[in-house]
């Protein structure tokens, strides 16, 4: 029998993210507890971060060191990383890459520096998706400073440190996306395998969900079809329960939906492992 499984997350921690989609890949069936940004250690049953996972009594924090400790509970259910010793070096090494300059790159995106109607903009949503998918909610006070709140928190300050701000964002951006469509090396999945793996699933949400809850810049990445069409071959291996953005926090539909709004290019086929199950989520106006 599978022991009661939590996640311990915020919305839009891609970290936790990461999380999600493993336990997704996985088919496990578990629950999100979504933590109050004013009593982190509070609300998580292990360490000071999210995301933390409770698998029956015991919990553990950091994603891919959860990945890996899931493949060892979970052997009988889709593996996270490639059984090949070559494949699987390969699949930990993008994984670095991802927590190392894709999710901190996303970072200069949302919310970003400086003060633009963009960055405030995003930052003012950042909160909002927040508020409302958080334990008890945040006061309306901190909800309007949030925009300001953001510039100064000390991990995403780190996380921003990470990356090269002296260059210009929409070229980091361009490179960053570039990069990532050559470590598909042809695909269909990332290291050039023909499962999704531990790279995949860290790096789909770091896409989709400042996408789909409508950040703005997040549209960017329909101009590339390769991620498009990737994104759409990972989707039909996750199961959408508890989805990855809470119904409340939706703007807009999986990129490449095709009954979204996506207009450039065509979705190269792909042929599903199991049925997907997303098509039922309805943006929110
Ligand atoms: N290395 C960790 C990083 C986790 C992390 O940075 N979590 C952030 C949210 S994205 C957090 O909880 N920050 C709160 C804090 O540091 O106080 C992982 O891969 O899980």
């Amino acid at each position: 029998m599978i022991p009661r499984i939590t996640l311990y997350t915020f919305t839009m921690s891609p970290f936790a993210e990461k999380v999600h989609c493993y336990l997704q890949y996985k088919q496990l069936p578990f629950n999100c507890y979504f933590v109050n940004p004013l009593r982190i250690k509070k609300d998580l049953p292990l360490g000071h971060q999210v995301p933390a996972l409770s698998v029956g009594e015991e919990t553990r924090t950091d994603s891919t060191p959860i990945g890996l400790w899931l493949d060892e509970l979970f052997p009988e259910h889709p593996k996270l990383l490639p059984n090949n010793s070559i494949e699987r070096n390969k699949v930990l090494e993008i994984d670095q890459w991802i927590s190392h300059h894709l999710i901190p790159g996303n970072f200069r995106n949302f919310p970003g520096t400086g003060i633009s109607p963009r960055r405030i903009l995003n930052a003012w949503r950042l909160g909002q998706v927040l508020h409302k998918t958080c334990h008890g909610g945040m006061p309306l006070t901190l909800q309007a400073s949030w925009p300001l709140v953001l510039g100064n928190v000390r991990f995403l300050k780190d996380l921003r440190a990470m990356t090269d701000q002296t260059v210009p964002l929409k070229e980091a951006n361009a490179k960053l996306r570039s990069n990532f469509i050559e470590k598909l090396e042809g695909g269909p999945y990332l290291g050039g395998l023909t499962e999704p793996t531990l790279a995949d699933l860290g790096a789909f949400p770091q896409f989709v969900a400042p996408y789909m809850v409508g950040l703005s810049g997040a549209e960017e990445i329909l101009e590339y079809p390769e991620i498009i069409a990737w994104l759409n071959r990972v989707r039909t291996y996750l199961t959408d329960t508890p989805p990855l953005i809470p119904n409340v926090a939706l703007k807009r539909e999986f990129p490449g939906d095709p009954n979204g709004d996506y207009t450039i290019g065509k979705i190269p086929e792909c042929s599903p492992r199991s049925p997907h199950q997303l098509l039922s989520i309805q943006p929110i106006n």
